[in-house]
């Protein structure tokens, strides 16, 4: 048995896309959620003996589970770049995590196939705001100015896809978008015959007018906090707003509030793209917080630790 894991953002969807253009499992069970529906393992247990791939998802996460699994005789393939914590010594485990900020599961993977699909390498990378990397891997291309702006484009609109609070949220379910992309070597050609690609452009274009008329509740030399209403629209834009909002001011920290129907806060967070550090450190110093360095996030912050969250950030940015 086949099974394939991968985060439901681009950088996911064009890991997975690469190494199945390489090694096609047409017949595997595809395991995916929204971009912050993380703990994917969880959805795997008491499986035995089964070929398991797992894509950008934090190892951390799924510690528990992954042990498990492999105890169970599973073959498990892991490629990542999130804190990753110990990882585990099984025979069984292949890994390829690499926690430097200016890479994604898709350059690693890229980097694993010896380059043979790099240019759905490249959209992933665009997807997770890596522009220089992103850049640095097209230029093995020689593509022309206006290609690179059609990837940088398709990886914005698959990472916008993956955003929300359930799959509700979402135009599409990532294993669906995944599926589109998935008979398509070439991200350009996906780009001239996709079906999906008008719906999430056409979406993108009115949830990021709604989002552009939002101003920062919050702003000093540090950084600048956002809030945005709890509607799916918001939910499905944070992602990109936060990415944009740091090209901006790339100086500054970025933080983006949007509250959960609980009352507690999603939050997002972005390091200065002049030095992107702190966000993992800022965000796991509360209960639900995780990410990496550059890009991180807390998944239900509540509204009393509001002010403590201001707090840390002005401390973890400002460097005091
Ligand atoms: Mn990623």
């Amino acid at each position: 048995m086949y099974i394939d894991v991968f985060n439901g953002d681009a950088d996911g969807i064009c890991a997975l896309h690469q190494l199945r253009l390489a090694d096609p499992r047409p017949d595997a069970r595809l395991v995916t959620g929204v971009k912050r529906d993380i703990r994917l393992l969880q959805q795997l247990s008491g499986i035995h003996n089964a070929h398991i791939t797992v894509l950008d998802v934090s190892l951390d996460s799924n510690h528990k589970e992954l042990v498990s699994l492999l105890e169970n005789g599973c073959d498990i393939l892991y490629v990542d770049h999130h804190f990753s914590g110990e990882i585990p010594d099984f025979q069984n485990l292949t890994a390829h995590i690499d926690s430097n900020p200016e890479t994604c599961t898709s350059l690693i993977v890229n980097h694993m196939l010896g380059g043979e699909f790099c240019a759905w390498a490249v959209v992933g990378a665009f997807g997770d705001n890596l522009h220089q990397s992103a850049y640095h891997a097209a230029a093995t291309l020689s593509l022309p100015d206006s290609t690179i702006a059609k990837l940088k484009e398709l990886g914005e609109l698959l990472n916008y896809n993956g955003y929300g609070l359930s799959v509700e949220d979402l135009f599409f379910p990532p294993q669906d978008l995944y599926k589109a992309v998935s008979s398509f070597p070439d991200p350009l050609s996906f780009l001239e015959h996709s079906t999906v690609l008008p719906k999430l452009q056409n979406g993108f274009q009115g949830d990021m007018q709604l989002a552009a008329t939002y101003k920062p509740v919050r702003e000093t030399e540090i950084g600048r906090i956002f809030e945005l209403p709890p509607e799916p629209w918001a939910r499905r834009v944070s992602g990109v707003f936060s990415n944009l909002k740091a090209q901006e001011e790339p100086a500054l920290a970025h933080g983006l509030l949007t509250r959960n129907p609980d009352e507690t806060y999603r939050v997002n967070v972005r390091a200065p793209l002049m030095n992107k550090q702190g966000a993992d450190t800022l965000c796991r110093a509360f209960a639900t917080g995780g990410g990496r360095a550059a890009a991180a996030g807390i998944n239900s912050l509540p509204s009393a630790q509001l002010d403590l969250f201001f707090k840390t950030f002005d401390e973890v940015f400002g460097g005091k």
